[in-house]
């Protein structure tokens, strides 16, 4: 027994004690957590490095594009390659990926036609209307939302005895939500394939995450819930990789969901709506998390390895260009969206009143 029954301060910093960021590739690409290193094959190595690239070149050509005007609603991803990348390519394709709205580089990797991704930026329809047989919800706006959901889906994934997980992405900010801590409870008491990560990607919108809660971790929030829980280092992604697989093979095995929070960076505003960054944060910061990137200590882990170049760089970064092309000219070909579509899409058999209104937009359109 110990010695303090009586303990509340001393509880609460034992258990945040217990929280060490986990890391397998440090800054200068060295594996310094050996007993971890999933040995990817070389296949695997060089894929995960190719999508990596490929999604920054997606995100350089995306801000582009917006404002080209030729985007709508856009928020950019660079610096979380490691946190998105990495722990999609630890998921299999029956699962389930419910993802916030800057979390779209997971969905078009598993799956959503690049051209659909741009139509949703574009806030069409058609953007949001997933092809049969992708596991895939459209990005949720509403912060936090998607962790109910989630928490849902896997409860489906569980009665129908799937040997598959749920997988959702909230940010820093979002674990402050009604919504975050409902679906982490009802995922641990009902004990549900899913995986819940926070991107600790440092703000919301302006607001810092020194100043987003008390809690020392984001992880440890998952302890009230009763389910595992791990901070990783979220510019690493051999430990993002890592901690999503191990998470998901207890998940198929029956044993819950788990939260992972991943340390990360976004290099950009927080969307291409109008915030400047630089009035809530110091180029020293900036310069500090370049530090880390994702990107640059993958590419000298794997140089060391004989297994990437600036040859392959560029094959990458050229196919990347070249598939966004096609996808953006293929997004302006998707007819312009009318009323009567958003009416009737949303129903299989129309309501009284939006009858009505969907003929009074009918004979509208037809003038
Ligand atoms: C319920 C709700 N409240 C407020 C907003 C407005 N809003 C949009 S993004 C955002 C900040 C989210 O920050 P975070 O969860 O850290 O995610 P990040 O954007 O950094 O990925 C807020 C408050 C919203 N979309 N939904």
């Amino acid at each position: 027994m110990s010695e303090k029954i009586f303990d509340p301060k001393g509880v609460l910093k034992d258990v945040e004690n217990k929280f060490e960021m986990f890391q397998i590739l440090n800054e200068n690409g060295e594996i310094v957590n050996e007993e971890y290193d999933p040995k990817l094959s070389d296949e695997d190595l060089v894929e995960l490095m190719s999508r990596m690239v490929y999604t920054r070149i997606l995100d350089q050509r995306s801000i582009s594009l917006n404002r080209q005007g030729r985007l709508g609603f856009y928020a950019p991803t660079a610096g979380q390659e490691a946190s998105q990348i990495a722990s999609h390519y630890a998921l299999e394709k029956d699962d389930w990926i419910l993802p916030g709205y800057r979390d779209v580089p997971q969905i078009v990797w598993h799956g959503l036609p690049l051209w659909k991704a741009f139509l949703f930026s574009r806030g069409h329809f058609i953007g949001n209307q997933i092809p049969e047989g992708l596991n895939i919800v459209p990005p949720q706006i509403i912060i936090g939302a998607q962790y109910i959901q989630t928490a849902g889906v896997a409860l489906g994934i569980k009665k129908r005895g799937g040997k598959n997980v749920a997988v959702t992405y909230t940010g820093d900010g979002g674990s402050s939500q009604g919504d975050f801590y409902e679906g982490i409870n009802f995922a641990g008491a009902f004990k549900v394939p899913a995986i819940f990560f926070i991107q600790n990607n440092q703000y919301a919108i302006s607001t810092p995450r020194e100043i987003q809660t008390a809690a020392k971790t984001l992880a440890q929030k998952g302890i009230a819930a009763g389910i595992p829980c791990v901070q990783v280092d979220g510019m690493d992604p051999l430990a993002v990789y890592v901690a999503t697989k191990d998470a998901r093979e207890r998940a198929v095995a029956g044993e819950g969901p788990t939260l992972i929070e991943t340390v990360c960076y976004r290099y950009g505003p927080h969307t291409m709506s109008g915030d400047d960054p630089t009035r809530y944060r110091t180029p020293d910061i900036d310069n500090e998390w370049a530090k880390k990137d994702p990107l640059v200590r993958f590419r000298k882990y794997l140089e060391g390895k004989g297994l990437w170049s600036e040859e392959k760089e560029t094959e990458v970064i050229e196919k990347a260009k070249s598939d966004i092309k096609e996808a953006i000219k293929k997004a302006d070909e998707a007819p312009k969206q009318k009323v009567t579509d958003l009416i009737s899409i949303m129903h299989e058999e129309l309501p009284s009143n939006l009858k009505e209104q969907y003929e009074i937009y009918k004979a509208k359109e037809l003038k």
